[in-house]
């Protein structure tokens, strides 16, 4: 079923959610989650499962290969992450998953299997639901960690009225390493790569300083000090999931139909874009979380740190544009950098 719709299937898992729940709770605490302050609301969900669907007693998770195959840390030129390349898998993967739902309800006694499906479409602590499947680990990167598929991979939920018991899976132990069932042992390799010091508490990630956060969830201007990283990737950031042993050798996504192909355009149209060219260059993907105005800004700061060869044109455009993040981008441009001056 699963397989049907280029899904892999994890496993099937109660909805219980204590741990993972204290946990995301001391992270909000300690403000790691900078601005997003949508991760302060429907907590209740959060805590309890349940909320999202009364009638819910199991869930379903599975996963999408999104692994395009970019190897080593140093683009030429700076890229979008791997993810972003998709079509938007918020609903693409969403769809897929509501075909499998249909297939179970069709199955189900008396046809009455109640469900919903969740591919980071509602307050969910994902991860913790995939961890919990015992097929994979949470590294000291946060990512859900395949130990066979590597890390490349998005997640998803179907909730059901079925009471399907769980899997029986043995747990990984996070401190050991093992080819066969994962954890990171003593490796350390994401923690010292990650160029901001954003994983300086193992498994745990403080957004105020990580690159994917200021780039795709951040309005507004970003600190000229985050800006030298914007030569390696201008929206999102695969740094510690590329210098991560499991995702060596790993088997590429065979959806790839499903890329946009946005390589070849040029930081210079997209930092001066309107908006008929995001909507055709952009429009479906997920890099749309950063709206116009973000994606020009980031371009933008890719073009300085990269000495763009259209700069001085690009940043006249700003000076002069509608948007107050480009008028306030140009102007760190005039007084902060470059840096240390
Ligand atoms: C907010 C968010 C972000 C934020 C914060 C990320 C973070 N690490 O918290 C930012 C913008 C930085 C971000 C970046 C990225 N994200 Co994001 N993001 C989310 C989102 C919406 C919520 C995550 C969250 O609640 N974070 C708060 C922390 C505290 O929670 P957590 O990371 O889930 O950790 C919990 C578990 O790890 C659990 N836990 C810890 N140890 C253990 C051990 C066991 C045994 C168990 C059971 C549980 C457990 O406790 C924690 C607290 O509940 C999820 C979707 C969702 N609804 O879950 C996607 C999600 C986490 N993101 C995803 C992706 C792909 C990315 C990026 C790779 C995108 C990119 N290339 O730029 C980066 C990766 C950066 C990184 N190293 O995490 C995928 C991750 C898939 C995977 N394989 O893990 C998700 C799951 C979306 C999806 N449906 O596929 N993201
Ligand atoms: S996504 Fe980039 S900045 Fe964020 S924790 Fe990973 S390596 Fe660091
Ligand atoms: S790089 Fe090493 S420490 Fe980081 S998640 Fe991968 S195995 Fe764990």
């Amino acid at each position: 079923m699963f397989s049907d719709q280029g899904l892999i299937f994890l496993g099937i898992v109660g909805l219980e959610n204590r741990d993972s729940f204290s946990k995301f709770q001391d992270w909000l605490k300690d403000g790691k989650h900078a601005g997003m302050s949508y991760l302060e609301k429907y907590l209740e969900c959060r805590q309890d499962p349940r909320e999202l669907l009364a009638s819910a007693k199991t869930s379903l998770v599975f996963a999408f290969n999104y692994n395009l195959g970019d190897r080593g840390i140093s683009p030429i030129s700076p890229r979008v992450a791997q993810y972003a390349r998709f079509k938007d898998y918020h609903k693409t993967l969403r769809r897929r998953g509501e075909a499998v739902l249909a297939n179970i309800a069709q199955r189900s006694p008396n046809k009455e299997c109640v469900g919903r499906v969740m591919v980071d479409t509602a307050p969910l602590l994902e991860r913790s639901f995939a961890a919990k499947t015992h097929r994979g680990f949470i590294g000291k990167n946060t990512m859900f960690i395949h130990p066979q598929r590597g890390s490349f991979l998005l997640l998803g939920e179907i909730f059901l009225s079925l009471d399907l018991g769980c899997d029986e899976q043995n747990p990984v132990d996070p401190v050991k390493r093992s080819a066969e069932v994962g954890g990171c042992g003593s490796c350390t390799r994401c923690q010292s790569h990650c160029p901001t010091g954003a994983l300086d508490t193992a498994y745990q990630l403080d957004a105020n300083k990580c690159l994917s956060y200021w780039s795709i969830e951040h309005r507004g201007t970003i600190p000229t000090k985050f800006w030298p990283w914007f030569s390696k990737y201008y929206f999102g950031c695969d740094i510690c999931q590329l210098v991560c042993p499991y995702n060596r050798d790993i088997s590429e996504s065979d959806q790839k139909e499903q890329v946009r192909i946005i390589d070849h355009i040029d930081l210079y149209e997209v930092a001066v874009m309107d908006q008929s060219f995001y909507e055709v260059q952009f429009g479906g993907t997920p890099m749309t979380r950063a709206k116009i105005d973000g994606l020009r800004r980031n371009a933008l700061i890719a073009m300085v740190v990269t000495n763009h060869p259209r700069l001085d044109c690009a940043l006249r455009q700003a000076k002069n544009s509608k948007f107050s993040v480009l008028r306030d981008t140009a102007l760190q441009y005039e007084s902060d950098w470059p840096l240390g001056n």
